[in-house]
């Protein structure tokens, strides 16, 4: 095992008896959701995968070390921690040397994962090709990193904000298998309707468990989105729209660019849908954490 890797003693058990494990993510703790909300979910999250038999490893850089699996307490101090990196793969290593805090965003998130032989991982809405990419240039890490680290992401899609036709289309260019999670339509995050088509379509979580196998046993190296759409809620998508396109309006006078911008429009949206997509977002991360555990245990019995 590298030097700087750390597993809590959940994840160590787990990977030595060959039981299933998910991997979390530590963006949406600390840019994603306000606080208490973030801690409260994250806390879910792994609920949600220990009851369908799987154990959470939620992935953050702390004190130097990259940790595969974190403690109920130091979940509860990033989520209050002040000046927290956020950082994608490309981050890892400066992380690591500097000290300092950082979570890890799905990219960093899913390298860790490749690390400790982890194949699943859960999230909300994973990165991608921005919305005024010909002026920006601004297309996330994940979408790179799922062109090479091959591990299954479940998530609800792409997050609305971004451009998601065009980050249909890059993933395709990248090799990067996008199937339906019980659906023929590709989510848009927050809502079910995209108005895109699912590349492919998996009815249950034994069928992506044999789909990503397969994909793997062809020595592929890519990975693998498993898209699923959220559970209902009070949101609705006209005023969803018309939040996301102020809050990119109110994003560009400000200037805002970077590693910023996606934290920035999600806190925004959630202030214009008083609360609405927050609590679209929690609710929907929490079933993509249950189906990432139940795809990962149907996975382990193949
Ligand atoms: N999905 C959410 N909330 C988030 C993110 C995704 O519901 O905070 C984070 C993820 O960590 C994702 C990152 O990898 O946003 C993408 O950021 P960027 O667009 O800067 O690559
Ligand atoms: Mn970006």
């Amino acid at each position: 095992m590298i030097e700087y890797l750390k597993y809590n003693n959940e994840v160590v058990l787990a990977l030595g008896d060959g039981r299933p494990v998910v991997a979390l993510e530590s963006t949406l703790i600390t840019h994603g959701l306000p606080h208490p909300t973030n801690a409260e979910t994250a806390l879910a999250m792994e609920a949600q995968v220990r009851s369908a038999g799987a154990a959470p490893a939620t992935v953050a850089v702390l004190g130097g070390l990259l940790r595969v699996g974190l403690d109920e307490e130091e979940i509860w101090a990033l989520a209050t921690a002040d000046g927290v990196l956020k950082v994608s793969s490309r981050g890892l290593a400066y992380a690591l040397v500097s000290g300092r805090t950082a979570a890890t965003t799905v990219s960093g998130t899913m390298w860790a994962a490749k690390l400790a032989g982890i194949r699943y991982f859960a999230t909300g809405g994973i990165g991608g090709v921005h919305r005024g990419v010909e002026r920006t240039g601004d297309i996330s890490t994940d979408l790179l990193e799922l062109a090479r680290t091959p591990v299954a992401v479940v998530c609800a899609g792409v997050k609305s904000i971004l451009d998601i036709g065009r980050t249909l289309e890059y993933l395709e260019s990248a090799g990067v298998p996008v199937l339906g999670y019980g659906t023929e339509e590709f989510p848009a995050f927050l809502t079910a309707k995209s108005g895109h088509r699912a590349p492919y379509t998996v009815a249950d979580a034994p069928e992506a468990a044999r789909v990503f196998r397969a994909h793997r046993r062809l020595g592929l190296p890519s990975g693998i989105v498993i898209a699923s759409p959220p559970p209902s809620s009070d949101l609705d998508e006209a005023t969803l729209e018309e939040a996301t396109v102020r809050a990119l309006r109110e994003a560009e006078q400000q200037g805002m660019i970077g590693a910023a911008l996606t934290p920035w429009l999600l806190a925004r949206v959630a202030d214009l849908t008083d609360g609405a997509s927050l609590r679209a977002n929690t609710a929907l991360l929490q079933q993509n954490a249950r189906i990432a555990a139940q795809i990962a245990v149907a996975d382990a019995t193949l």
